[in-house]
């Protein structure tokens, strides 16, 4: 739908560009990196800043923040830890990050151009939360409670304190909080487990700060007292979505990069990865909502700018150092398969990479035959792992693949880096990656 704004918002950035001199009035574009915990992405931030940082022209730079209460990304420390002797990943990160970059293009004889860049670490659990803004409470939980019901005896203990309810059971804070705390058990629980369509998102990985009491609610269907005070809280959990969503940073991301360890989900087992792809297409689909026709008019009737629709999105499968050459054009089309593109305009591409590369392909004899193996370190040891996890299909497995078991993938450490890491970090695909994001504005 944006189709018809975009001339407007190009012709207004055009300008700026013309005007803009010595970075006055240069442009800010800001990329949304997202994906579930563990999917890579600080390493692909802090892969992608080295690798800026390290080049020519483009000439690249850290930014100052400016006046925003998002926590900056803290690339020298993530950096500091992949460039240690022996290296190290960075740790986990459990907040929303930015890391800003300036671009400074030389074009002698006129003045140099100034683009700044914005890179959101936003983690992908919140992105889960988006199909919540089109639910309400009793459709969102049928749902949810039914994807529960087939996760096994996990559940047990949230499903035995629902069946414990009395048939109208009044709304009471201590009930609330007992089925929050075992809803919330079983969350964590199930993501151990290895699955991920897991709502509400926030619940998993908190916002910054103390939890508000509308976070104590749990799926329900029942009726009466306890009902209605789980689906006001319900309702305002949606609101702060809303809000989230509409704050300045949100409305404005105009690319985005969704990462995906789709290796690992290989690994965990059908289940776990009809779960992944279930996650992909609730994210995806949560985009197409960022393009909805009632949205746009909703805001031109609150006499705002439609949020600008995001231009370009990059689907991209991490880690796939842990496969050969020529399995990752399959894990490529994998990620085609499974992230369909969203309807609204936007340019979709799908990438197979790995943001800091820990291993090197070779060709292994395995009962006489030649596979495309790789070989690295594995952490905390000296010689080099040879690992061949299996064949990657090209499309969404079928029952026969869940034959022959995906091997788990080993915990390789990184390359040595050298210089601190002030000459890039070794990666696959990062280039043709940031050349479909960036492409129209470097
Ligand atoms: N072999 C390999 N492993 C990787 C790569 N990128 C990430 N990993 C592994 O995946 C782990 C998680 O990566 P992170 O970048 O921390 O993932 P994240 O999405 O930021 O995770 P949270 O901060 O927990 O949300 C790392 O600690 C590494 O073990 C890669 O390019 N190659
Ligand atoms: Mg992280």
């Amino acid at each position: 739908m944006s189709g018809w704004f975009d001339p407007l918002f190009r012709v207004s950035d055009n300008l700026l560009e013309l005007v803009g001199v010595g970075g006055v009035f240069s442009r800010t574009v800001r990329i949304g990196v997202t994906g579930l915990s563990r999917a890579g992405k600080t390493a692909f931030l802090t892969s992608v800043a080295a690798n800026l940082l390290a080049r020519g022209n483009p000439r690249f730079a850290l930014a100052p923040l400016g006046a925003t209460d998002v926590p900056r990304f803290d690339h020298p420390r993530h950096l500091a830890a992949l460039a240690a002797d022996p290296p190290r990943w960075p740790e986990r990160t459990d907040a929303v990050s930015i890391l800003a970059l300036t671009a400074t293009i030389e074009r002698a004889p006129f003045p140099d151009r100034r683009i700044r860049l914005e890179f959101l670490d936003y983690p992908g659990e919140w992105l889960l939360d988006l199909p919540l803004l089109s639910q309400d409470f009793t459709g969102w939980s049928r749902g949810v409670l039914e994807r529960v019901a087939k996760s096994g005896p996990r559940a047990e203990p949230f499903l035995a304190f629902l069946r414990g309810l009395p048939a109208r059971a009044a709304g009471d804070e201590a009930l609330a909080a007992a089925g929050h705390r075992l809803y919330r058990e079983l969350l964590q629980a199930l993501r151990g487990q290895g699955l991920s369509y897991l709502q509400p998102g926030r619940f998993l990985m908190p916002a910054p700060g103390s939890p508000p009491p509308w976070m104590g609610f749990f799926p329900y269907t029942g009726e009466g007292g306890l009902a209605g005070l789980l689906a006001n809280r319900y309702a305002a959990y949606v609101e702060a979505v809303r809000r989230d969503l509409a704050s300045p940073l949100f409305a404005h991301v105009d690319r985005l990069v969704v990462l995906a360890d789709i290796l690992s989900a290989l690994h965990d087992g059908p289940a776990a990865f009809a779960d992944a792809y279930a996650a992909l297409a609730a994210s995806a689909g949560a985009l197409r909502w960022q393009f909805s026709l009632s949205e746009a008019l909703q805001s031109l009737l609150r006499l705002e700018m439609p949020p600008r629709a995001i231009e370009r999105v990059a689907f991209a499968a991490t880690k796939s150092d842990h496969v050969a050459e020529r399995q990752r054009g399959n894990l490529t089309a994998l990620m085609r398969d499974l992230a369909r593109a969203p309807a609204g305009g936007a340019r979709v591409a799908h990438f197979a990479i790995a943001s800091v590369r820990c291993t090197e392909d070779f060709v292994w004899t395995l009962e006489g035959r030649p596979v495309s193996a790789v070989r690295g370190r594995v952490l905390g040891e000296r010689r080099l792992t040879r690992s061949y996890p299996g064949e990657v299909p090209d499309h969404a497995p079928d029952p026969s693949f869940w034959e022959h078991k995906f091997l788990a993938l080993p915990a390789f450490e990184p390359m040595a880096l050298p210089d601190g890491g002030r000459l890039g970090v070794p990666n696959i695909g990062l280039d043709a990656l940031l050349e479909f994001l960036l492409e129209d504005v470097l």
